[in-house]
């Protein structure tokens, strides 16, 4: 059995034995999806309210129980280095592309110096993490060798984290996770989920670093080509499942691992919209959960094709219906207006959990 908190209330107050804190976060549910599944087919699901879930959960099946202890339980601080990131609140993570492509994302840098330029700045705007990539893993890219991104993200990730940042590796390579490691950055962003490279996972373990694990379909080479599932939200989480206990077996501590539903990778608009509103479902691994949704196709999709450097608005829905649900990292390209509207959020949700006495 799946359990996906519903029901999001504003406010806490008064509703005791009524409501659950999601995650240890700012945001308190009133119920759950209870998702039954045979195969990676959902059979049946039943809306059940939290307070009907305290008198029985005693009775229901031990997956069901583990995933209620995790969905609840608070999660700790990520430590990247001195920086602690707190996860009851969501971050910002900014992205920082090193490729010579000349399209410019604004994400997309062709020089160390305007990279590095950029991270700090948008460290500066509120980015609680800056994720270097040195390989594009949009639709269609093309491979990169291990040496060439290594020699482009390894000055960036140097002076970003000398300058103090908290960096991310964007790699699927185990050379490009060693070098940078090595180099400052201290959590390891895996679009493949340590699939891509058999010495991923090792690497990883060996340099007790976090990894985020992402769901994908197929290589970017081919992933948009027609991509199917039964039940998108039921066969990503099957997948993410199986990915962490591998994960976990090779030595990687779950306490380390970060999820990620892969918006984008080998998925529809449907697809990815399902996902979206389904989010809260993947707090049931216990794992803070990272969401990449910043000038992606399917805003595009909706909004008349409108082309990557006009999809700031909806950039923006897709990362308050993310936080809304309790993600707790956002990587962005748009770094000061996401924070912006983060701030609002917060200062609404704040509101919302000031106690009002009689
Ligand atoms: C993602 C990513 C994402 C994580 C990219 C793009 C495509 N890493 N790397 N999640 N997307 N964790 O930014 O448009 O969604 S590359």
């Amino acid at each position: 059995m799946l359990i996906r908190p519903t029901g999001f209330v504003d406010s806490p107050f008064g509703h005791d034995g009524k409501v659950a804190r999601l995650a240890g976060g700012l945001n308190w549910f009133s119920a759950v999806e209870a998702i039954e599944w045979d195969g990676s087919r959902r059979v049946s699901t039943e809306l059940v309210s939290v307070e009907r879930l305290y008198e029985t959960i005693d009775n229901m099946p031990p997956d069901a129980q583990a995933a209620w202890d995790r969905l609840t339980a608070t999660r700790q601080p990520l430590q990247l280095g001195d920086r602690t990131i707190r996860l009851d609140q969501p971050q910002v993570m900014g992205i920082l592309n090193v490729t010579p492509d000349s399209f410019s994302d604004g994400g997309q840098f062709a020089d160390p110096s305007s990279a590095v330029e950029a991270g700090v700045r948008m460290a500066s705007q509120g980015a609680g993490i800056l994720d270097v990539g040195g390989e594009s893993t949009r639709p269609g890219a093309s491979q990169v060798w291990a040496q060439d991104e290594i020699e482009r993200v390894r000055p960036v990730v140097e002076r970003l984290a000398t300058s103090g940042a908290a960096v991310s590796i964007d790699t699927r390579k185990s050379e490009v996770m060693s070098a940078a490691l090595q180099s400052g950055a201290r959590l390891v962003n895996d679009v493949s989920a340590l699939t891509f490279d058999p010495r991923s996972a090792e690497t990883v373990a060996a340099a007790s670093a976090p990894v985020i694990l992402m769901h994908h379909l197929g290589p970017p080479e081919t992933m948009q080509q027609d991509p199917r599932y039964d039940d998108v939200l039921v066969e990503v989480y099957l997948w993410l499942e199986e990915r962490i206990a591998a994960a976990e077996a090779a030595g990687i501590d779950r306490s380390r691992i970060l999820i990620d539903p892969g918006f984008g990778f080998g998925k529809t608009v449907a697809h990815n919209l399902e996902l979206m509103n389904g989010l809260a479902l993947f707090h049931s691994f216990g794992c803070p959960i990272v969401v990449g949704a910043s000038r992606k196709r399917t805003i595009g999709a909706l909004s008349n094709e409108a082309p990557a450097d006009h999809r700031l608005g909806g950039s923006i829905a897709f990362a308050l219906k993310a936080v809304e649900q309790g993600a707790q990292i956002l990587r962005v390209h748009d770094v000061p207006e996401t924070v912006q509207a983060l701030r609002i959020w917060r200062g609404l949700r704040d509101q919302a959990l000031t106690p009002r006495l009689g």
